[in-house]
């Protein structure tokens, strides 16, 4: 079920939980700011999600309430993810679903990066 972008932070949410190592992901990235594993059901051949380590529902939480260094080490994570899956070359989308229209079902932020063939043109 979609989320409500505005609700407060549940620290019993899905993420929450693969972040405290209560709850196992592919983990293939982690620094101080952001954790990354690949998607659970993944809609590319390579579906990565990258997580901040902080406590926020969605891109508007984020936005709105982090530090500058959480905003831009979460970015730079995103960058260092795609790196160094060699994603780069052959190129990445990158996709933040952000309240209930853009059906986003998990409360804790997290950007996906699809690759690994032609995406064809985006969708609206
Ligand atoms: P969305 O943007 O909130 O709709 O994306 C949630 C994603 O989280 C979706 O692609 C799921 O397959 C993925 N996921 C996961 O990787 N591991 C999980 O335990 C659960 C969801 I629940």
């Amino acid at each position: 079920m979609p989320i409500d972008a505005t609700q407060p932070y549940d620290d019993q949410n899905i993420f929450a939980k693969i972040l405290r190592g209560e709850i196992p992901a592919k983990t293939m990235y982690e620094d101080a700011h952001a954790l990354a594993f690949h998607d659970i059901n993944p809609q590319a051949p390579q579906h990565i999600l990258v997580i901040p380590k902080g406590a926020y529902v969605s891109w508007d939480d984020f936005a709105a309430k982090a530090s500058d260094a959480e905003i831009a080490g979460f970015v730079r994570a995103v960058g260092e993810v795609a790196r160094a899956a060699g994603l780069v070359a052959p190129g990445y989308r990158l996709l933040a679903n952000t309240g209930m229209d853009a059906h986003q079902e998990v409360p804790h932020l997290h950007v996906h990066i699809f690759a690994g063939r032609p995406l064809g043109p985006m969708l609206a």
